[in-house]
């Protein structure tokens, strides 16, 4: 069976769950022919990365799915692009705030995800559930960590991609998602992967 490391944030921002770790957690351990290695990130750039590549040198995954919340966003959105910046609205959960720095120093500027994220998407879509390619996955710790992973796979078989989801209906903010239909809408981005 085919090997897939999948990852959620712990809570950030004020908030008491982040729905991208609740989700991950409640997945299957095994979902379109891969079996699933589950870990929760720190919301702390450069330590979040770190942790994924840790696991990943440990796993030797096939695939690598990183999942965040993205407040305001209304659909699941696979992310086509990580891009080599690092800036926060907002502190991260170390206190760190970086101002438009780069992630790796004269790093290459932007990598497109190594997964079919367009394919992804219109299958989500199609399951009935909101979903679209996003171009941006912003510039705080989630970028961080898509930019760092595929710099680091570049040019080998392991593939990767990120998918941001809307605050679930238990955080109480607007717009948002029934938390069973992120299961879901993360289990048929698994399904579609190939
Ligand atoms: N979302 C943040 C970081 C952690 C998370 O779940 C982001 O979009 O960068």
């Amino acid at each position: 069976m085919k090997k897939l490391l999948i990852t959620g944030f712990e809570p950030f921002g004020g908030e008491n769950i982040n729905p991208s770790w609740e989700a991950v957690l409640r997945l299957g351990d095994e979902i379109g022919g891969y079996a699933l290695t589950k870990r929760c990130l720190p919301v702390v750039f450069g330590k979040a990365a770190e942790i994924v590549l840790d696991a990943a040198r440990e796993l030797c995954p096939d695939a690598i799915l990183c999942v965040g919340q993205a407040g305001g966003r209304s659909a699941i959105t696979p992310e086509l692009v990580g891009i080599n910046l690092r800036n926060g609205n907002i502190p991260d959960n170390n206190g760190n705030q970086p101002r438009d720095e780069e992630i790796i120093a004269g790093g290459d500027k932007a990598y497109f995800s190594t997964l079919p994220v367009r394919k992804m998407a219109e299958a989500v879509n199609a399951a009935g559930i909101s979903s679209q390619v996003s171009y941006s996955a912003g510039a705080y710790v989630c970028n961080d960590v898509l930019y760092s992973i595929l710099s680091h796979f570049e040019g080998t078989k392991t593939r990767a991609a990120f998918v941001h989801i809307p605050y679930c209906k238990e955080q109480n903010k607007e717009p948002s998602m029934e938390m069973e239909q992120i299961i879901r809408a993360l289990t048929v981005a698994i399904e579609n992967m190939d």
